[in-house]
């Protein structure tokens, strides 16, 4: 490092506000301050500024119907349809400019350029082919696949069609995708036969084969799109229900199918995520709410202009890559960018590679990749031009002050803003980050609510908490992108988000509030500091994961008593899973045993749920009452100092359990 950078970063490194570049202000798609108060006096009106960014086939009665809270509706009796709003009304000015650049794993020089006319006849004949195949609107289309160009042209193609799709990242495990093909009913999958990781083909129909044998139901059609090149397949015949996506799209070549009306309301899909009970939550979105807040939230806090190259570097399998790859950005007609493949593949610069090649505008990232970034060092992102970035974003869990200012240095080269965004999958799109051409920043802090939203930070009561104090978040008001529902289960739905601070025998709206877990302060200029969950689901490098989920899947593995699941800190992820475990008599705490639980949890979930240390116990430290005390177990996991053991039914195991975690 030269002296200059040092002391550029020493400067930094005191520095607690930031004001947004000038150069960015003067082109920032909004810029005008008085949007807070105006969204403010206008709720729920304001919303039509949201509404106006679409396209309507037939326009809304109501903005907010709240007459039966809290089951919302946006923009009531309003027709439209997400593919046309994301495909067809570009044709005109934009058909030859790059609606998706997808950047594949470098197995092969074959990066795919897809012009709004070339997307639009691709997801054309794949409605045709699904339609074909018998999915009929209202139909849910499970879909399996990694971040290949198929999985957002079939997104599309449902939307086309009126059938809602659930996505299932294809990290998760046969298992998960089974409970979600069962949860949701969904009798077609689309999925493929392998992809390529650090250069290796994966076998990934395999898996899908094996989910699809713990389906309860007949699935009617599977698509099987070919990603692996010849040689490299795995040799799987097809059963008489599966067929190869190229030769279902070939069949329709040239086809063309009318989007249909849907109603504002009509489900647009279902995102299961993990929740407190070990069952994930299938959380349903509809169509126009949802579209509307991706669309407005993308061209308010990523500033997005049809003429950018955007680039979101999520996984399309969660919600950011949803909202943030494919349904935000498309509907304002810009080009995104899909890329396939790890950070560090074939070097650790390839995100730095792709931000030169295709001259992109923002990076939206999460914090744990800047964590690894940081790790590499700068020489990675030093050796690129990355001076097209315009502005650059993080989601999925707290920043660090530190990982913020080494991102808004080394890679915005502190001339673009840092847009940290708090959302959930549940709130369809972003809500507490500072307007990027408005407000300063404040590393560590997401920043203000987005204007036309009632955020509070409260105590148990519901009252609240002075600035500066640690209480809960919850929103006071609804908004148009939150969730209708969990999928078929209105009374889960309320019982997770709402019964905590909501009286749920009222039928005035003003008694209704969303509570999302979480844990924040706020300080004296309204910025929002969120502390992360309160429910017991962890945060390991930004994905969400249930600890019940865990414990059962470690409880299924042969010879295991109980098990107790908590997160630990961890330098990249953020939080790592620390698994402590009771063996049935008779078996032994060996490397097998911690091997063979660490796939059964790889099985039950995914290789992102794998535990980070296994520590077997004879007895879990347990109040007179007989709850486990996770909150000393996650103690143990970081080291800390521990609090209070003499309530513990079993005080004697502490000092066990902590020579363990310290010798591994
Ligand atoms: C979009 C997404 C949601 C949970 C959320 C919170 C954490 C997300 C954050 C953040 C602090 C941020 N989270 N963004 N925490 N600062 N900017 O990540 O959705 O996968 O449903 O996770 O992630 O704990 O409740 P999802």
């Amino acid at each position: 490092m030269s002296e200059g950078d040092a002391e550029l970063e020493a400067r930094l490194a005191e520095q607690e506000e930031f004001e947004p570049p000038e150069s960015f202000v003067e082109q920032a798609n909004v810029s005008d301050p008085d949007i807070y108060d105006e969204f403010e006096a206008e709720w729920p009106d304001c919303w039509e500024a949201a509404a106006e960014l679409l396209d309507w086939y037939e326009g809304y009665d109501q903005v907010l119907d709240d007459s039966n809270p809290p089951f919302y509706k946006w923009f009531t009796d309003g027709k439209l349809n997400v593919s046309h709003n994301c495909l067809d009304r570009h044709l005109d000015e934009r058909g030859d400019e790059a609606a998706i650049e997808w950047v594949g794993e470098p197995v092969e020089e074959e990066n795919i350029t897809y012009t709004y006319e070339e997307l639009h006849r691709e997801v054309n004949e794949c409605a045709a082919a699904l339609e074909e195949m018998g999915v009929g609107e209202g139909d849910v289309v499970t879909m399996y696949m990694p971040m290949i160009p198929e999985l957002p042209i079939a997104m599309l193609a449902c939307a086309r069609i009126g059938a809602p799709h659930s996505v299932v990242f294809a990290g998760f495990s046969a298992d998960a995708l089974a409970t979600r093909m069962n949860s949701a009913d969904s009798e077609y999958l689309i999925t493929c036969d392998g992809y390529y990781r650090r250069g290796d083909p994966l076998d990934h129909l395999k898996k899908a084969n094996e989910g699809l044998g713990g389906v309860e139901h007949d699935v009617e059609g599977v698509v099987v799109a070919e990603r692996l090149m010849d040689g490299d397949g795995f040799g799987h015949d097809y059963a008489d229900n599966q067929h190869a996506y190229a030769d279902l799209v070939a069949e329709q070549e040239g086809a063309e199918v009318a989007p249909v009306e849907r109603d504002a309301e009509d489900m647009l899909f279902l995102m299961y995520t993990s929740g407190t009970t070990g069952k994930p939550k299938g959380v349903k979105h509809t169509t126009a709410g949802y579209l509307a807040w991706a669309t407005w939230t993308s061209q308010a806090v990523l500033d997005i202009k049809p003429e950018d190259t955007y680039f979101c570097s999520a996984d399309i399998g969660w919600i950011t890559g949803h909202s943030y790859i494919v349904y935000g950005p498309l509907s304002l007609g810009t080009t995104t960018m899909m890329y396939e493949g790890t950070p560090d593949y074939p070097e650790r610069d390839r995100l730095w590679q792709i931000i030169e090649d295709y001259e992109a505008t923002q990076l939206y990232t999460a914090p744990t990749a800047i964590r690894a970034f940081m790790k590499w060092g700068s020489e990675f992102p030093d050796r690129h031009d990355l001076s097209s970035l315009r502005l650059l974003g993080t989601v999925g869990e707290p920043i660090n002050p530190r990982a913020w200012k080494w991102y808004y240095q080394h890679i915005g080269d502190e001339a673009c803003p840092v847009v940290d965004t708090w959302w959930q999958t549940e709130t369809g799109g972003m809500m507490i980050t500072g307007l990027p051409g408005i407000k300063k920043m404040k590393p560590g802090s997401a920043g203000p609510p987005l204007p036309g939203l009632d955020v509070r930070i409260v105590d148990t009561k519901g009252e609240q908490v002075e600035a500066g104090r640690a209480g809960y978040l919850t929103v006071q008001k609804p908004w148009p992108g939150m969730l209708r529902t969990l999928y078929k289960n209105d009374e889960r739905f309320i019982e997770e988000y709402w019964q905590e601070y909501s009286d749920t025998d009222s039928s005035d709206p003003d008694d209704w509030v969303y509570f999302p877990e979480d844990g924040a302060k706020i300080d004296d200029e309204g910025y929002i500091t969120v502390l992360g969950r309160v429910d017991d689901v962890l945060n390991v490098s930004g994905h969400r994961l249930g600890t019940m989920e865990i414990e059962s899947a470690i409880v299924g593995v042969e010879g295991v008593a109980e098990a107790a699941v908590v997160g630990g800190d961890h330098e990249i992820k953020g939080e790592a899973v620390y698994a402590y475990v009771i063996l049935e008599d008779g078996f032994e705490g060996s490397d097998e045993m911690r091997e063979e639980i660490i796939e059964g949890v790889e099985d039950a979930i995914g290789p992102i749920a794998r535990p980070e240390q296994v520590v077997f116990t004879p007895e879990l430290p347990k109040t007179r009452s007989g709850k486990i005390m996770r909150r000393l177990l996650e103690q143990i996991a970081n080291e800390e100092e521990l609090g209070d053991t003499t309530t513990l039914r079993n005080p004697e195991i502490v000092e066990d359990i902590q020579k363990q975690v310290q010798d591994d």
